[in-house]
């Protein structure tokens, strides 16, 4: 760790068997490119996924496959922290202590609580309420100044700032107050058969999200049948959720701004549009998918790495769990 950059904290949940295509323009393809001017560190939170029902077979094989990916999404492991959160025991352990500075009402008014209650009706387990403490916990350990996000999770960081906050006002200043790191273009990328949601791994429709897994027909496929609305004309418009988002794809993945994608698009209609959206999509996924396989044929370098991601993880954190020990109250291990 280079003591004169700064921190970024940042985690993805090992649900399902792939990202979507919302969970790596949002965050993870940012994650990389944050490596060159900061401090990071990331996890696979995969506490944070038991909060919904998974089959335990399933997790640990979607846990090892999502670290895989974060590699073949450019994350270095050499130049990062990358690591298991249930391999680093503080998230946990701090976690029950900030939970004793969150209230009630503030963990009532969660969106994502709220969202995935109603969705998950006969689990709406205190995991589920208490989620956003862990995540809290996730960021405040490491003391993080930023925290890149999609915008899905800004309230979720909110509630850890004002933690921070009311943790500092309480014992001294300790905490850093962390600042949430949410790019300007592809900040919530929809559904492709529901503009009006969110791409989500656990979308029961598999044609509304794209997986970085998924093949190159797959990709094709979803993006030819992605709802659109009954106009021709390939412009960023309110109320056009639709191409919006399909604008949104494309420009971030050609890197060209959105006028520029009406340009190359102008007198076309949505059918090519879409094909060439999909076909764009597929290529810039390829070489992941390609590295992401042969990552998986080498278990014993990616135990390595999460091995040693976890011993440095661990050696950051004890520092701070040590010292919320010492202000809280408790009397010193040794
Ligand atoms: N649709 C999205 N657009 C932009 N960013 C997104 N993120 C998620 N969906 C989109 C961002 O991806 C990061 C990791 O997400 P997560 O694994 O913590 O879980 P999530 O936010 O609950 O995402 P999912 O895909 O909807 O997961 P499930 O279905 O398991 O709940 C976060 O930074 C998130 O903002």
């Amino acid at each position: 760790m280079n003591n004169e950059k700064k921190l970024i904290f940042s985690g993805i949940q090992p649900t399902g068997n792939s990202f979507t295509l919302g969970n790596y323009i949002g965050a993870v393809r940012n994650w990389g490119t944050l490596q060159n001017d900061y401090n990071c560190v990331y996890s696979i939170v995969d506490l944070h996924s038991i909060t919904v029902k998974q089959v335990p077979a399933e997790l640990r094989k979607n846990s090892l496959s999502a670290y895989a990916l974060l590699i073949a999404c450019g994350i270095d492991p050499q130049r990062s922290v990358v690591f298991f959160q249930s391999h680093n025991k503080c998230h946990a352990e701090l976690s029950w202590v900030l939970s004793c500075y969150t209230q009630f009402g503030e963990l009532s008014r969660m969106t994502q609580f709220k969202d995935k209650s109603a969705k998950h009706t006969d689990n709406v387990n205190a995991g589920l309420f208490t989620y956003p403490v862990l995540m809290a916990a996730d960021i405040l350990a490491y003391n993080a100044d930023l925290v890149p996000i999609g915008v899905d999770q800004k309230q979720h960081l909110e509630l850890a700032r004002n933690i921070a906050q009311r943790f500092n006002h309480t014992h001294g200043e300790f905490f850093t107050v962390p600042e949430a790191y949410i790019p300007k273009v592809g900040q919530k990328i929809k559904s492709l058969t529901d503009p009006t949601k969110k791409m989500s791994k656990s979308d029961e429709n598999q044609n509304g999200s794209v997986y970085v897994l998924d093949d190159k027909d797959t990709v094709i496929r979803k993006f030819k049948k992605a709802v659109t609305d009954s106009g021709s004309e390939v412009k960023y418009a309110d109320g056009k959720d639709g191409i919006n988002n399909l604008i949104t794809i494309y420009s971030v993945i050609t890197g060209k701004s959105i006028q520029e994608t009406e340009r190359e698009f102008d007198g076309k209609g949505y059918g090519e549009f879409k094909l060439a959206v999909g076909e764009t999509v597929a290529d810039h996924l390829a070489p992941i998918r390609e590295k992401h396989s042969s990552l998986m044929e080498d278990k014993q370098y990616l135990k390595e790495c999460y091995t040693e991601g976890a011993a440095r993880a661990m050696s950051i954190t004890q520092k701070t769990l040590t010292k919320v020990y010492r202000k809280v109250g408790f009397v010193d291990a040794r």
